[in-house]
């Protein structure tokens, strides 16, 4: 008897000690110490035993057990132990390698230049005003002092909704729905930036475009200052190089009416491809408000004067950033939106 515990003893501290995983380990523990293990077996026979051999035999036993239960957690513990140190050695991680980079987006050219303009105006002491896209014609064009027969009014020029209802085709309408709202108050010195909409599409016309335009009304305002701030804008905008110049233009809603020119911003005004080997670039229109349209606003044109203006963010930002085709600010192809 005490012969085979010794066996037991060694033989499964042996299996113990060669386990290479867990399960081995259990396998081992169920074939040994289980209920129906070789230990038990072997107790059974104590029955046989002397009752002076009884005690002997009985605390070997116990003896064994414990051995071989050490023996089984201190193998458990080396087990697991070198699953842990594989799995870290798996994970590891060299912290010196370059790390993913993540897709990061960039601002819209038109969005910087718009914000470009409306920082510039903010500057000199404009509001930034905003109104709907969807308007009524008496705002587009009526109140602007449009004949009922002009061009723009027309079907084939505009997008008409239902009737008298259409998108904007400039953003007037935004200055003289302000014009309401704020009159007698003066001065008034807001700029109304946003998207407008005419029925053209080709290489040079998109259905939808950007605007910014201006309106200040006071007592005594003047040409001359409608071309002193258009002058510092182009200043700001282009450069302090930048030469101005103004020709005669019309519009229903402004009298007397003005484009205003800058110097070449590619030549400088020597004459290049860009400016037609003119020097000169057009930028904007502009003018003294017209009476009617100051009376439809609220505002008593014997009391007041104004001017205004207006120009397209696109065409800024084609001759700030030198682009040749306009539909580039529309095409969304990030190789070329990733450069802004
Ligand atoms: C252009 C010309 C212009 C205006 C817009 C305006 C607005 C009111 C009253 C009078 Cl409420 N005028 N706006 C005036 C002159 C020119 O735009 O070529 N835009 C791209």
């Amino acid at each position: 008897m005490e012969e085979k515990l010794k066996n037991l003893l060694l033989d499964a501290s042996q299996a113990l000690s060669s386990a290479t995983d867990l399960d081995q380990l259990n396998d081992i523990r169920v074939r040994y110490l289980g209920k129906k293990g070789i230990l038990t077996g072997v107790l059974r026979g104590m029955g046989a035993l002397s009752a002076e051999e009884r005690p002997r035999i009985g605390q070997l036993a116990n003896e064994v057990r414990e051995k071989l239960e050490d023996v089984l957690n201190s193998r458990t513990y080396k087990i697991k132990n070198r699953v842990k140190e594989a799995r870290l050695e798996q994970e590891k991680i060299d912290v010196t390698l370059p790390g993913t980079a993540f897709m990061t987006g960039s601002r819209h050219p038109l969005a910087v230049i718009q914000e470009e303009m409306e920082d510039i105006f903010l500057w000199m002491g404009y509001a930034i005003e905003v109104g709907p896209e969807i308007e009524l014609d008496y705002y587009n064009f009526e109140a602007l002092n449009f004949p009922a027969e002009h061009p723009a009014r027309d079907m084939q020029d505009s997008f008409f909704t239902a009737p008298g209802v259409l998108l904007r085709t400039h953003t007037s309408p935004v200055q003289v729905r302000t014009m309401e709202r704020t009159n007698p108050a003066l001065p008034v010195r807001i700029i109304a930036p946003g998207r407008v909409y005419r029925r053209d599409d080709d290489a040079t016309h998109s259905p939808m475009f950007n605007q910014v335009e201006g309106l200040v009304i006071d007592k005594r305002v003047t040409f001359g200052d409608l071309k002193g701030t258009l002058r510092v804008f182009a200043e700001k905008m282009f450069g302090p190089e930048t030469r101005t110049r103004f020709r005669p233009s019309f519009f229903p809603f402004t009298e007397p009416s003005a484009e205003m020119d800058i110097s070449c911003t590619t030549c400088g005004g020597k004459g290049c491809r860009v400016c037609s080997h003119t020097g000169w670039l057009e930028i904007l229109g502009c003018g003294m408000i017209h009476p009617r349209v100051l009376e439809a606003g609220g505002y008593n044109p014997e009391e007041v004067t104004g001017f205004a203006f207006g120009m397209g963010v696109e065409r800024i930002a084609m001759l700030k950033y030198s682009l040749d085709d306009m539909r580039l600010l529309f095409d969304n192809d990030l190789r070329f939106l990733a450069q802004f």
